[in-house]
């Protein structure tokens, strides 16, 4: 049986996994807007996954016989300005993501929680990609700078991003 402070953190977690689903949603749709659809559709794609991450959370949740309590989701900001602060921003709120997870570690690790501690490993790995690929990301837009054809090259191989 879980205890109720873990249950607790993972409720947290939940809740922060489908939040980061809502800013992606709400970023596709401002590159959208701005007609980057491949960049939109890379979005649309991570926040798939964000939901994927909340689901796998509940699943391991209910299978220590916790319960589930779902909150109202945080609304993301409406305006998140160019294409390169859009990816500054997802940069910056996974690596706030990584500092939760390692939390939660850390505290799976002293109340000695060898379940939580285990299923987090794969949150601490995924987290690791996701800086990487994200930090690649800012990196080219950084290179090629927000106006010429080199962001629209960006944004036709942003659209070439497979669902996994
Ligand atoms: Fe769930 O990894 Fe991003 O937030």
């Amino acid at each position: 049986m879980i205890s109720s402070t873990m249950q607790d953190a993972l409720n947290a977690q939940i809740n922060l996994e489908q939040y980061s689903a809502q800013l992606y949603l709400a970023m596709s749709a401002h590159c959208s807007g701005k007609s980057f659809k491949g960049f939109a559709h890379w979005l649309t794609v991570q926040a798939s996954e964000e939901t994927a991450h909340a689901a796998k959370l509940i699943q391991f949740l209910l299978d220590r016989g916790g319960r589930l309590e779902l909150k109202a989701v945080a609304a993301p900001p409406k305006e998140f300005g160019g294409v390169i602060h859009v990816f500054e921003e997802t940069l910056a709120h996974e690596k706030s993501i990584t500092g939760r997870i390692s939390a939660l570690f850390e505290q799976a690790r002293q109340e000695k929680d060898h379940a939580s501690e285990i299923a987090l490993q794969w949150y601490v790995t995924e987290q690791v990609e996701e800086e990487c690929r994200i930090g690649e990301i800012v990196d080219h837009l950084h290179a090629v700078g927000d106006q010429g054809g080199g962001i629209w090259y960006l944004d036709s191989k942003m659209g070439k991003r497979g669902r996994s």
